[in-house]
């Protein structure tokens, strides 16, 4: 369990904050021109996707249909699922429960350590963030289970047994949905699964309690998902905002299932076919409320690239490779921001694309080769020379165009994973 480094008798924790005050505090006040204009906000007309999953083994129509929805929107609903109702049940259940708990016995769980692979926390980045979001949230690392269970809270007493189940469930269903995603793409069904290397699982247990002024701050502002899919489940209270076609729509809650979006890693698996959207949590005068995203992500020592198949001269590589942890360490310095990090991923000297039948393991990146121009050599040399190098060095090498000699270089990728924890929003 992670040590409290505040004193129970501070009210860091926004439920406890919240529940004796009829204004909002000013941290929490967002500057006019980024509040959620709550009356523009289209909650009945349009929706995402609801997709049924019942008919997954026996039709082609499902992956098409999510292929699409990956497309049009980034997000949908899943129904028919698989996950029994019991489970949800018992999940929402025992989260509301450990937010009901005295502030003494939450507390025991509090950190403002972001490298914690256990911790309740509030708002987003409270050791950096500017202001604050009306969210108390306890993050869990879920996978492979029995490294963090015994971390987790142990109130309420079915608290772990409980969510160890949800995991479980939402993980195969993870998988699932991994495969039908690439099967929509023409990849092979494996391939995003073997592109995230060990694999990783963290979930939120998202508390957002009654806010008196909701028009003036959010639960959680505009943001993509770092990861790879993120799959939400939300109590009976509206709250999730999706944007498309620059309007938000509002998510309103389906008993029973689950929404889905894809994250920042599909966008550059995908070399931006589908696309990571922008989200948020609005919040309002009247409820709590509770989400329970599950972030499904690489492990940090994955190599995340465009899937080679998928790049060709009408689709030039949009993104420079990376290791996981690489990404989720420039995320999370930046606070939950509108503008994507994708952007920082964007490869300016294109790398090649791959021959077709090449046998590039598909979570390697294709190699490149890139031409240097060192002072003129007294005997030119042609041989190809394998090099180690950083990915940094190698891609801050850009290629100059001297034309009284060069020297070809294939270049091999060396990983260099930073062994960091990472914890998505
Ligand atoms: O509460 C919600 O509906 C959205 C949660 C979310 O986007 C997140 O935790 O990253």
């Amino acid at each position: 369990m992670a040590m409290a480094s505040a004193s129970a008798s501070q009210k860091v924790l926004l439920l406890d904050l919240a529940s004796n005050i009829n204004h909002v505090p000013t941290n929490y006040i967002r500057p006019i021109s980024d509040r959620p204009n709550l009356d523009q906000v289209d909650s009945i007309d349009d929706s995402i996707p609801l997709i049924d999953l019942h008919s997954l083994t026996s039709s082609n129509h499902v992956v098409q249909q999510i292929g699409q929805a990956c497309k049009d929107y980034g997000f949908f609903q899943v129904k028919n699922h698989g996950i029994p109702d019991e489970v949800i049940t018992n999940m929402m259940q025992i989260s509301r429960e450990f937010f009901r708990m005295p502030q003494s016995e939450r507390m025991k769980s509090y950190s403002d350590d972001p490298s914690k692979t256990t911790r309740l926390s509030t708002s987003f980045n409270v050791k950096t963030e500017k202001v604050s979001n009306w969210r108390d949230f306890l993050r869990l690392h879920c996978y492979p289970l029995d490294q963090y269970l015994h971390e987790w809270p142990s109130s309420p007493s079915s608290f772990r047994d409980n969510a160890a189940e949800y995991c479980r469930h939402v993980r195969q269903l993870a998988l699932t949905l991994l495969e039908i995603i690439s099967e929509s793409l023409g990849l092979e069904k494996d391939y995003i699964n073997r592109a995230l290397d060990k694999h990783g699982q963290h979930m939120a247990l998202n508390y957002y309690p009654p806010c008196p002024q909701p028009e003036l701050t959010y639960g959680l502002p505009g943001h993509t998902d770092p990861n790879v899919i993120t799959i939400l489940l939300q109590d009976d209270v509206p709250g999730l905002q999706v944007l498309n076609n620059d309007k938000w729509l509002a998510v309103n809650p389906i008993p029973h299932t689950f929404i889905v979006n894809i994250g920042d890693q599909i966008q550059v698996l995908s070399n931006d076919r589908y696309k990571s959207v922008l989200h948020r949590a609005v919040v309002n005068c009247y409820t709590e409320r509770i989400s329970i995203p599950t972030f499904y992500c690489p492990s940090p020592e994955a190599i995340i690239a465009p899937a080679p198949e998928l790049i060709d001269k009408d689709h030039p590589c949009q993104y420079r490779s990376f290791t996981y942890s690489e990404y989720y360490q420039k995320f999370w310095n930046r606070g939950l921001a509108t503008e994507t990090c994708l952007d920082l991923f964007r490869s300016n000297s294109c790398v090649a694309s791959r021959e077709p039948n090449s046998t590039t393991p598909n979570n390697f990146p294709p190699p490149t080769t890139i031409v240097i121009t060192p002072p003129p050599p007294t005997k030119a040399t042609t041989s190809p020379i394998s090099i180690e190098s950083t990915r940094e060095t190698q891609l801050n090498n850009s290629p100059t165009t001297r034309n009284d000699w060069q020297i070809p270089l294939h270049i091999t990728f060396v990983p260099q994973p930073q062994q960091l924890n990472l914890l998505p929003p």
